[in-house]
């Protein structure tokens, strides 16, 4: 039996400036993604483990900080297991001069191995009866992917585990509009005959199931989710292999969750209430809301959003769609006092037809600007 951890893209280094995160957030973001590698190898531990994958962009660019490579390679130290497998993916792609790859391999002891090169690396050495065969990205973008040589592969070494490691989208599965990350074909991958392909890139786990046999693949998915078209928490694979048997486990791992909600209020109640239900430390909201709101509540929506944006990480809001509810005491601020607006609003006001009210009020705004 053969039980692995698979993870990849952690994009350790991201600086998560994309947004207006306040500085002690978006430190805290970074660290998060330092502190899920950590808790995953101690995962890695307790299962078990002799196998670490890591199936790409391990790091976010080749600008990462040496602290940022040095605290990696710390973190993988950890591990009991036999051996811990690094691919190169898209972001933290290989070639020889990479000061990257230099400072992590010169730092690395001898358990983990960085799977730079087109060719088979078995690891009986590691006392595992495996093989690996990588597609290590070289590149930041390609339309051909890294699969080739394995085709052109004459002899496959000995080893009861033969499985496959890359990094890039699958289509039909991973949107990759123009082709530009190292595209496959899913028959591509069945062809090549290996047990088993552990997969990076994309960010949301595939199969999206908890518990899947057999799927010939899996992509990981980001561990630590890194912004709002991440609905996640994270996820990373516990593989285990028997046999014929291929079982992957899905373990949830992050610590920050990013959320987006769409209300249609009457009431700023309706907020707070929202809010109150999804409060927590770790989660970051981006709220649009629409609808209207009694003049009071409108004039101090902005204050109480404020307030209320204490109970989660981060809130974002977005209250264009917003208007403030016209009433007789409203119309009397606005217009002056027999102009045509004036009139025609406080009569659709004393009908109490609230609907046709607002319509009109918003068609007298039009026109006067
Ligand atoms: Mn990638």
């Amino acid at each position: 039996m053969l039980k692995v951890l698979h993870t990849g893209d952690l994009h350790l280094g991201m600086l998560h400036k994309t947004r207006n995160y306040p500085e002690e957030l978006r430190q805290q973001l970074m660290d998060a993604r330092i502190a899920v590698l950590a808790k995953m190898v101690e995962t890695a531990n307790s299962e078990g483990c002799q196998l670490i994958v890591i199936a790409g962009d391990l790091f976010h660019s080749h600008n990462v900080r040496k602290e940022t490579v040095l605290q990696a390679v710390r973190a993988l130290e950890v591990f009991e297991g036999a051996c811990v497998a690094v691919l190169p993916g898209n972001h933290d792609y290989y070639n020889e001069m990479a000061t990257l790859w230099k400072t992590f391999r010169e730092n690395a002891s001898e358990q983990i191995v960085v799977l730079s090169e087109q060719r088979p690396y078995p690891l009986c050495e590691y006392g595992l009866d495996a093989v690996l065969y990588p597609a290590p990205c070289d590149r930041k973008h390609s339309t051909e992917n890294r699969l080739a040589w394995l085709t052109q592969l004459e002899e496959k070494p000995a080893g009861q585990w033969q499985l496959g490691v890359a990094h890039g989208t699958i289509r039909g599965i991973s949107p990759d509009l123009d082709g530009l990350y190292f595209p496959m074909e899913r028959d591509e991958l069945a062809e090549t005959g290996l047990q088993h392909w552990f997969l990076g890139h994309t960010h949301v786990r595939y199969p999206d199931l908890d518990m899947v046999e057999n799927s010939g693949f899996a992509y990981c998915g980001t561990p630590e989710a890194d912004g709002f078209d991440c609905s996640h928490q994270g996820y990373a694979w516990l593989t285990t292999l028997d046999g014929e048997r291929v079982v992957n486990r899905s373990l949830q791992t992050g610590r920050f969750r990013f959320a987006e909600h769409t209300l249609e209020i009457r009431d700023l109640a309706t907020v707070e209430k929202q809010l109150e239900e999804i409060a927590a430390e770790t989660l970051l909201v981006k709220l649009q809301v629409s609808g209207r709101l009694p003049q009071e509540q409108y004039q101090q929506r902005d204050a109480s959003l404020r307030q209320w944006a204490e109970q989660v990480a981060y809130l974002e809001y977005d209250d264009s769609l917003l208007t403030m509810e016209v009433s007789s005491a409203s119309i009397a601020a606005e217009f002056p006092q027999g102009s045509f607006p004036y009139l025609f609003l406080t009569s659709l006001a004393e009908d109490g037809d609230h609907d046709a009210l607002q319509l009109a009020y918003e068609l007298v705004k039009k026109v006067k600007k």
